[in-house]
Formats: C-alpha cells, sequence, structure tokens
C-alpha cells in the first residue's frame, strides 16, 4: 500500500517536473483563420509562430489571447521580428480585429517590436502574409504577462514593512503599463515563522538602460537600505532572475528617475524552508492510489522523527530531489507546498525532510 502510494507520488512528481520544464519554453502558435484562444496563466509566457520558418504564403492567422482575470491587463513585445513588409501583422487590444490596435502593420528582419499593455483582459493577433515568400521570413516570437499593480506604493513613496508567509507578489507601481517618473518604493520582507532566508524571484523586467541602471530595482541583503546589496537590476531579462537573503529579512528597492519609463517588473518573494517554531495538528486530505480519500491527522511538530507513520529515508530523499529541481521553475512553491503535505502528513518536520 505504502510503495503503491509512493510511486503514484513519485509518477506524479515526473509528470509535474516535466511540466514546468516545458512550461519555460515557448509556446508554438499554428496558423487558422478561426481565432485559435489562450488563457494566459499570470506569469510570463512566450509564444512562437511558426515552429521553424520560413512562413506559409497567403491565408490568415487569428490569435486571441486572454487574461485568467477581469481585471488583469496584458503586456506584450514581439520579441523577435523577422517578418517582410508585405506581410501584415496587428495586434489589438480587445477579443476581436475591431477593437483598437496597439500595433502593425509591422515589419522588420532580425528586430524586435515595441512594448504596449492592453486597456482589458484581451489580446488579439492576426497575421496575413502576401504571396510571396523569402527564406529569411522566419515570424516572431512574442512576450506576453498578464497582471495588475501590486506595488501597494503611492507618488510621496513607500516604505512597506511585510511579514511573509506565503508567496508574495511584487510589481512596480501602474504595472503592467510604464511606472511613473521619478518614485521610489521600498519594501523590506521579514519571514515569518522563524523560516532562514527569503527567495527573491525577477519573473519579468523591464526598466531603462541595462548598462546605467538609470531606473533599477536594488536588493539589499537585510532589513534596510543600508544592508549590504544582492543585487542591482535593470535592463529586461530573457529568464527569471533568483536572489536569495543569508538570512530572514530582504529589502527591495524600486527606483525611477526622471525620463523613459519602461513596463517595470513582476517578481514573486517567498520565504524558503519549513516553520520550526510551530506545533499544530492540522487535518489534510490525500489521495490514494485508488482515487479513495482519507482523512490523515497531522503533525508539524519538529519532535516527530521520521518512520513513525511508515515513511521512509528513501521517500524524504526523493522529495528533497523533487523540490531542489522545482525551484529552477517559476512556480515551484507550489510544487514544494505539495512536498510540505507530504512531509507533513508523514508527521516529518523540515529539519528531518531536508537532513
Ligand atoms: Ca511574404
Ligand atoms: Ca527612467
Amino acid at each position: 500500500m505504502g510503495i503503491l502510494r509512493l510511486n503514484v507520488r513519485i509518477t506524479l512528481c515526473i509528470l509535474y517536473l516535466i511540466k514546468v520544464v516545458l512550461s519555460q519554453e515557448e509556446t508554438v502558435l499554428t496558423c487558422s483563420s478561426t481565432p485559435q484562444e489562450t488563457v494566459l496563466n499570470n506569469l510570463r509566457e512566450v509564444f512562437k509562430y511558426p515552429e521553424s520558418g520560413p512562413y506559409q504564403q497567403g491565408g490568415s492567422c487569428k490569435w486571441l489571447f486572454s487574461a485568467p482575470e477581469t481585471d488583469l491587463k496584458i503586456r506584450y513585445r514581439f520579441t523577435t521580428l523577422n517578418v517582410d513588409c508585405g506581410d501584415v501583422l496587428n495586434a489589438y487590444d480587445g477579443d476581436n480585429e475591431n477593437a483598437p490596435k496597439l500595433f502593425g502593420p509591422e515589419c522588420a528582419f532580425g528586430g524586435s517590436g515595441t512594448s504596449h499593455t492592453t486597456t482589458q483582459k484581451n489580446l488579439f493577433v492576426d497575421f496575413f502574409p502576401d504571396s510571396t515568400t523569402k527564406s529569411n521570413e522566419l515570424g516572431f516570437t512574442l512576450e506576453v504577462i498578464a497582471a495588475k499593480d501590486l506595488s501597494e506604493c503611492s507618488e510621496t513613496g513607500t516604505t512597506k514593512p511585510i511579514s511573509l508567509a506565503d508567496a508574495y507578489v511584487l510589481t512596480s507601481p501602474k504595472f503592467p503599463d510604464d511606472y511613473p517618473v521619478d518614485w521610489t518604493c521600498t519594501y523590506t520582507f521579514t519571514a515569518a515563522n522563524g523560516v532562514d532566508q527569503i527567495q527573491f524571484d525577477m519573473v519579468y523586467i523591464d526598466l531603462e538602460d541595462d548598462t546605467q541602471c538609470y531606473d533599477s530595482v536594488k536588493l539589499y541583503d537585510g532589513d534596510s537600505t543600508s544592508s549590504t546589496v544582492l543585487a542591482e537590476l535593470c535592463g529586461t531579462s530573457p529568464s527569471v532572475q533568483s536572489f536569495t537573503s543569508t538570512g530572514p529579512s530582504l529589502t527591495v528597492h524600486f527606483e525611477s528617475d526622471e525620463q523613459s519609463p519602461q513596463a517595470g517588473f513582476y517578481a514573486k518573494v517567498f520565504t524558503l524552508g519549513e516553520e520550526t517554531t510551530t506545533t499544530t495538528t492540522t487535518t489534510l486530505t490525500t489521495t490514494t492510489e485508488t482515487d479513495e480519500e482519507e482523512e490523515v491527522t497531522t503533525n508539524t511538530n519538529p519532535e516527530v522523527t521520521e518512520g513513525e507513520t511508515g515513511c521512509n529515508r528513501t521517500f524524504f530523499s526523493f522529495w528533497n530531489l523533487c523540490c531542489n529541481l522545482a525551484r529552477l521553475c517559476n512556480n515551484w512553491w507550489i510544487f514544494c507546498k505539495t512536498m510540505t503535505q507530504c512531509c507533513n502528513t508523514c508527521g516529518l518536520s523540515s529539519s528531518s525532510f531536508s537532513s
């Protein structure tokens, strides 16, 4: 029974890891005159058309991208463009081609498009290749993020202390619209529940100048801007950038100068490890290999040692490996929450989990 359950969980773990690893890559779009709808998650996603070039001659391709919630907007950018000027590529602020146009017709070879934001939850894109083709008509990649302003930062600036228990999403002011000029926002995160470290994942960044950092996000390894600088971030990045504090506090300082605002940033902040000071008893529902639901009484008391409820070292070494792998991914903590539940289910503390 226990071995079967372990096998089910290992299988789920592997499937999940495959899914999150794949989700880091570009999603290939196909061409159809009937609009193909994609509901976005609220992390950065990258789409590509076609899978390999050159793209088809003639016809029409239509795509609709929708945010998962009605109060989100979509920031998008054609990060590569290899589209001939006879071929028409447009983007619209709405769910069809009758909505106001945001972009296009645009053509370029080897360049990128400018960044735009919708005023509502939908982005419609259409593409009309002409009847002639060239070998360098390779199409485009489109980067999108569905988001809203979670900065809680006012015009007079903000110095905000945050006790961090669950994952926290932080954005630049006005995100996903351009941030304002001459603003500063400072946040000091302090881990709740006695955990050791704080991780900052910069999921999306678009701040003026990647060499001079005219606008920037600075991370300080402690509870104020007097602490050691962990990183200074600006410009853009094609992938998630992760930073970890050495202690239980992390200070984040955003600053824009008097000109050239851009899209800003979207980051996730969360604690590493589990709480070690709480002793509680909760009830979890887990799914067994026979799809039955069973009630399991859990105990997060760190005094409880492994094996008391039938788990063994192999089981926990495996989860530890999974968790470390999952940390490479955007949404690893969702996965690790599952790990934590599993750990709690077997009555193990974080110390025995990670040892
Ligand atoms: Ca063409
Ligand atoms: Ca600026």
